[in-house]
């Protein structure tokens, strides 16, 4: 059974002005398309790597295909923290945890941008929740993902690649950054939170 690419989550425009409509017509339809496309061609060509779905094969290979599956994964869980009708701030327990982690949420906010963009090259910022229940911010280069770490519970993450943002803010990833936090999905990422 083949894997497919999930629909988005909303509109292609939707997350406009901060991320246009010809950005996600590239990162979603082809980029993460091409992932998909990639990662099926893959499965085709290995019996061992059938019947799995994307977080199984995620979390069991390496290589090329890891890279795929890895991209695939995460590119859903990154069109799933963004919502047009996003930003603003967290509440209840997720806010609780995000003060007792890193102070306040501005200052939550500054170490997350900090890190996303100390990122060099291609990778991906995340929020995620450890194994104790505390929360962290981690980055990770290429397609590799927290997904893959025991016990740690994936909350948020923003797409640092530079066909994230390219289209719209050139080579300026702070301003990427600083448009993202009008789009960003507390319900999503308090969900993944009280899993
Ligand atoms: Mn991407």
């Amino acid at each position: 059974m083949a894997i497919e690419l999930p629909a988005l989550p909303y509109a292609q425009d939707a997350l406009e002005p901060h991320i246009s409509g010809r950005t996600l017509s590239f990162h979603y339809g082809k980029h993460h398309q091409g992932y998909v496309t990639k990662l099926n061609a893959a499965i085709e060509a290995d019996p061992a790597l059938q019947g799995k779905d994307v977080e199984a094969l995620v979390k069991t290979t390496s290589g090329g295909v890891f890279n795929n599956a890895a991209q695939v994964w995460n590119h859903t869980f990154y069109w799933n923290s963004m919502s047009p009708s996003g930003g603003g701030a967290p509440s209840g327990a997720l806010a609780d945890a995000i003060n007792a982690a890193f102070g306040s949420f501005e200052a939550f906010q500054e170490k997350f941008a900090a890190a996303a963009g100390a990122q060099f090259g291609s990778g991906w910022a995340w929020l995620v929740k450890q194994a104790d229940g505390s929360l962290a911010i981690t980055t990770t280069g290429n397609a590799e993902t927290p997904l893959t770490e025991d016990g740690v519970v994936p909350l948020l993450t923003c797409d640092v690649w530079e066909h994230a943002y390219y289209l719209d803010y050139q080579n300026a990833r702070p301003g990427y950054l600083k448009a993202w936090w009008n789009l960003v999905n507390w319900d999503f990422a308090a969900k993944n939170f009280a899993a």
